[in-house]
C-alpha cells in the first residue's frame, strides 16, 4: 500500500457502506462528508481533492465542482447519477461515472414484487392475521389478480426490460413508452405515457430521474391509468407528481400505487402512510448484500481504474 499524503485524496458525499467504504480507504485518502460536518477543516483540503465518491441519491452540484480544483473523477455507487451536475464536470473535462447493469435484476425483482403486494394487498393481509381480525371478521376482500393483466412500463431500458422478462412469465401482455420505439422488441410501442397508461392495468416507472423526466406521470396520466389501475415508482421520486397522486390515490382516481421512491426522501408525503391502497418501501430496489456488494465493487473499480491511468468501466453516456 502507498503511503496515506501520497495517496489520492477523495471526498466521500454520502454515508457510505462499509463494504464501499473500506476498499475505497485502502487505496485513497478519504474525507467522510467533510464537506457538511467541517466546512472550515474542508476549505483547506478541498484544493487537494481528486475524486468524489458518492450514491445514486448524492448530490453532486456545481457548487461542490467549483470548489475542488483538482477533481478528476466522479464515481457514483448507483445507475442513477440525477444528482449529479454532469454538464458542470464535462465542462472541465471531469468523467462521471455509475454502476449500470449489476442491479438489474435486484429492482426488477422489487418492481415485480411492489406490483404483487398491492394488487394482492399482501402487506395488509399480513396486519389483517396479526391483529387477529382473520378470526373476528373472516376472510379479507377479494383482490386484484396479476398474472395476464396488462403491464405499461414507462421507460424500457435495462431494468425496464429485466421487468419485462419477469412480466412475460406472469402472462402479462406488454406494453411501453420511451423517448423511441425499440423495434428489435416485440412489444407495444404507445408514444407518451398518458396514451400508455389508458392501455394498461399496471404501470411501472423506471426512467432516470432529473429534469428531462420531471412529473412525467401527472394527473392525466394517473386519470387515464384509471380506476383499475396501479402506478408502481422504482424509478426516482421526481419522475412522478406526488401530490397529484395523492389526490389520485384518495379520490379513486387510480385502484393504487407501490412506490419505492418519493419526491422528498426520506419524507413520503404523510397523506400515503395512511392509505390502505399503497405499499411503500424505502428507496430499496438494489438493497441485497449481493447487488450492493456488486454495485461497491464497480464504484471503486473505476476510482482505481482512472487513478491507475486504465480505461473507465462504466462512464455515464453523456461521457462517452
Ligand atoms: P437505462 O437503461 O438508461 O433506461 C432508462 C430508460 O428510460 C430508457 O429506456 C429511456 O428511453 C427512458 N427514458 C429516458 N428519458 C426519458 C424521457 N424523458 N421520457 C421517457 N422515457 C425516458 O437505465 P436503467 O439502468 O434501466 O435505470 C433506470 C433508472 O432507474 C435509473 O436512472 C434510476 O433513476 C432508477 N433506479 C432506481 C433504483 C431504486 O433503488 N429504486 C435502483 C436502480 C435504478 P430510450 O430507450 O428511448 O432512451
Ligand atoms: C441506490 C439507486 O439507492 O442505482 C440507483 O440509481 O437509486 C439505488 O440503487 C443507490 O444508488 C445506493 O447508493
Amino acid at each position: 500500500m502507498s503511503s496515506p499524503s501520497s495517496r489520492p485524496h477523495v471526498l466521500a458525499v454520502a454515508k457510505l457502506p462499509p463494504f464501499l467504504m473500506g476498499p475505497l480507504q485502502e487505496s485513497f485518502e478519504v474525507h467522510d462528508r467533510l464537506h457538511e460536518s467541517d466546512p472550515v477543516a474542508f476549505a483547506k483540503i478541498a484544493p487537494l481533492i481528486r475524486g468524489v465518491a458518492g450514491g445514486g441519491e448524492s448530490k453532486v452540484p456545481r457548487a461542490l465542482i467549483e470548489q475542488l480544483p483538482a477533481l478528476e473523477i466522479i464515481s457514483i455507487m448507483g445507475v442513477g447519477y440525477d444528482g449529479v451536475d454532469v454538464s458542470a464536470a464535462l465542462e472541465r473535462r471531469i468523467p462521471v461515472t455509475h454502476t449500470p447493469g449489476v442491479l438489474n435484476d435486484e429492482v426488477a425483482d422489487l418492481a415485480l414484487g411492489l406490483m404483487l403486494s398491492v394488487a394482492r394487498r399482501i402487506p395488509l393481509a399480513d396486519r389483517y392475521v396479526r391483529a387477529g381480525q382473520w378470526a373476528k371478521e373472516g376472510a379479507m376482500p377479494l383482490a386484484r389478480k396479476v398474472s395476464g393483466a396488462r403491464l405499461g412500463i414507462v421507460g424500457l431500458g435495462r431494468i425496464g426490460q429485466a421487468i419485462a422478462l419477469r412480466a412475460e412469465a406472469f402472462g402479462m401482455s406488454i406494453a411501453y413508452t420511451g423517448r423511441s420505439a425499440k423495434p428489435d422488441l416485440a412489444y407495444s410501442f404507445y408514444p407518451t405515457a398518458q396514451a400508455l397508461a389508458a392501455a394498461v392495468d399496471f404501470l411501472v416507472v423506471i426512467t432516470p430521474g432529473g429534469a428531462g423526466t420531471r412529473h412525467l406521470i401527472n394527473a392525466d396520466v394517473l386519470k387515464a391509468l384509471g380506476p383499475e389501475g396501479y402506478l408502481i415508482n422504482v424509478a426516482r421520486g421526481s419522475v412522478v407528481d406526488e401530490a397529484a397522486l395523492v389526490e389520485a390515490l384518495a379520490k379513486g382516481v387510480i385502484a393504487g400505487a407501490g412506490l419505492d421512491v418519493f419526491e422528498q426522501e426520506p419524507h413520503p408525503m404523510e397523506a400515503l402512510w395512511s392509505m390502505d391502497n399503497v405499499v411503500l418501501t424505502p428507496h430499496m430496489a438494489s438493497a441485497t448484500v449481493q447487488t450492493r456488494h456488486a454495485m461497491a465493487n464497480l464504484a471503486v473499480s473505476n476510482l482505481r481504474a482512472h487513478f491507475d491511468g486504465q480505461p473507465l468501466f462504466t462512464p455515464v453516456p453523456e461521457w462517452q
